[in-house]
């Protein structure tokens, strides 16, 4: 599923977001930037030592922070590192849309066209779905409004309970691409 926003696109897809060639894909990370399981996992199993040492080289970043290194042997050339919230720890949903915001603003600094993201926080961190294709949704529209650099945000849902929860946000939010 697509919908158009100005000049760009957000588009829907199942599967795993390790295997896109996006200019950017995003890993749900911790603050200290220690890949673990998750999406992290596959990160640091597809994308080789590489990208570990560059973010042991940057250290950490804040809860709704985003840093950026390279992709490794990725397909993709760069990952995002945005820090979702744990569920529980206060203040969870600012702090969802700040990773989000921040990791959209990252990209357009970086001059990149394309990024794709995971369902941040849902994992191992406990954040509920829905909550989160509603924040990580909207965060996403209101910024093509008014941003001319990105072209496309791609959501990658794991599975089918996923895609089906961000579909169902995805179509209030504006007219389905033909
Ligand atoms: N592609 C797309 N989505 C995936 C993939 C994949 N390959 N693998 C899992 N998901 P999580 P978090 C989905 O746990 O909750 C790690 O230890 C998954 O089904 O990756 O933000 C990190 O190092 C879920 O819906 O991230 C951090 O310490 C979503 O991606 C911590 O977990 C996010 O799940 C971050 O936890």
């Amino acid at each position: 599923m697509q919908i158009k926003i100005n000049d760009s696109e957000i588009m829907l897809i199942q599967g795993d977001i390790t295997e896109l060639d996006t200019d950017a894909i995003v890993n749900a990370a911790n603050k200290d930037l220690i890949l673990g399981a998750g999406v992290a996992g596959a990160i640091r199993r597809k994308g080789g030592t590489q990208i570990q040492i560059e973010c042991d080289l940057i250290g950490g970043t804040f809860v709704g922070g985003a840093v950026i290194t390279t992709g490794g042997k990725l397909k993709a050339r760069h990952v995002i590192h945005a820090v979702g919230p744990r569920m529980g720890e206060g203040d969870e949903d600012n702090k969802l849309k700040n990773a989000t915001l921040n990791s959209l603003k990252l990209a357009d600094e970086k001059g990149l066209k394309s990024i794709a993201f995971p369902a941040i926080s849902t994992g191992v961190f406990g954040f509920p779905l829905y909550r989160c294709a509603e924040i990580m949704l909207a965060t996403t529209c209101a910024y093509l409004q008014k941003t001319k650099g990105l072209k496309k945000v791609v959501f990658c849902l794991f599975d089918k309970a996923a895609f089906a929860v961000f579909e169902k946000e995805l179509k209030k939010s504006g007219p389905q691409k033909p």
